[in-house]
């Protein structure tokens, strides 16, 4: 893999932002961004637990899905509270992912402000994302393709993060929005998966406070190394290319993907990964 370093900014402005980020799709670090909230100091840990402690949450650890189940079924259910407290106590790998605050914790949303970049927010699923320190959220994109403003809270995490274009050399498998299940991307076996030699990405450590301009499309791969919580602020895609492209993606090929699923059951799966491994390895030779 080449890793290279993000651009990094502490203070951009929407001129700035659109020019060189938003309209090319180019990530970027701003450094500290929610820091000009003028509640930031809540964004911590503790305030969730005051204010959701009660609610039951849906909890997921680092193995990759039952390729025999249909649906991702969450390993635990707990209180909040408690799975603060977890995560804060021991190192874990459970994590809580598309928490919707504008259903779950309204307040809140008086806690933060959209900040004006010069795009348009999506702003009825501000989500916010959990991990122990030891959770792993596997490579993926979002089906939804949205453009994604991602900020971290409380613990740092590192995200590797390649242009949609670099699936092949990320073993992707068809129909899906992730790469194979046994690829790990914190210590990858090169022998086995020589095709991400040549994949080419970046490498990115996020402080409380930071946020990620993700675009459109991107993969990533985040590694929480303390205990943390984010949240993402979503924009959707306006031009009629991308908006057919998501259209098709979140209906034709989950669909498509689900029905082949319950028919062929783990004859699929497998039939899926080694396809995977095939078109990657494929790549091998123009190299
Ligand atoms: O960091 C996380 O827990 C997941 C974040 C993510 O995948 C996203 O915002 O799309
Ligand atoms: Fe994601």
């Amino acid at each position: 893999m080449y890793l290279s370093q993000i651009d990094t900014v502490d203070k951009i402005d929407k001129k700035e932002f659109l020019e060189k980020y938003f309209k090319p799709k180019k990530p970027v670090l701003i450094r500290g961004l929610a820091k000009t909230w003028n509640a930031y100091e809540k964004w911590n840990l503790n305030y969730i637990a005051q204010q959701a402690g009660d609610q039951i949450v849906d909890l997921y650890d680092n193995k990759p899905a039952d390729p025999n189940k249909a649906t991702n079924e969450p390993v635990a259910k707990m209180k909040m509270r408690e799975y603060i407290d977890l995560i804060k106590r021991e190192p874990s790998d459970l994590r809580i992912f598309f928490f919707i605050i504008t259903d779950k914790i309204p307040e809140l949303l008086k806690n933060f402000s959209y900040p004006d970049l010069g795009f348009k927010y999506f702003k009825r699923i501000p989500t916010l994302f959990f991990g122990g320190s030891e959770a792993r959220v596997l490579m993926h994109y979002d089906i939804d393709l949205a453009d994604l403003l991602h900020f971290q809270f409380e613990g740092r995490k590192r995200v590797l993060l390649f242009p949609n274009d670099q699936g092949v050399y990320l073993y992707k498998v068809p129909l899906s929005v992730h790469t194979v299940y046994n690829l790990n991307y914190e210590t990858p076996d090169m022998g086995q998966f020589p095709a991400l030699k040549f994949a080419r990405g970046y490498e990115i450590f996020m402080e409380p406070g930071d946020a990620l301009f993700m675009p459109s499309g991107y993969w990533h791969f985040n590694r929480y190394l303390e205990p943390g919580f984010s949240i993402s602020l979503r924009s959707f895609p306006s031009a009629p290319g991308r908006l057919i492209r998501m259209l098709k993606e979140v209906f034709v090929m989950r669909y498509t993907d689900k029905i082949l699923r319950k028919i062929f059951k783990k004859k699929w799966v497998n039939y899926k990964q080694r396809r995977a491994f095939e078109k990657s390895n494929e790549t091998l030779k123009n190299h």
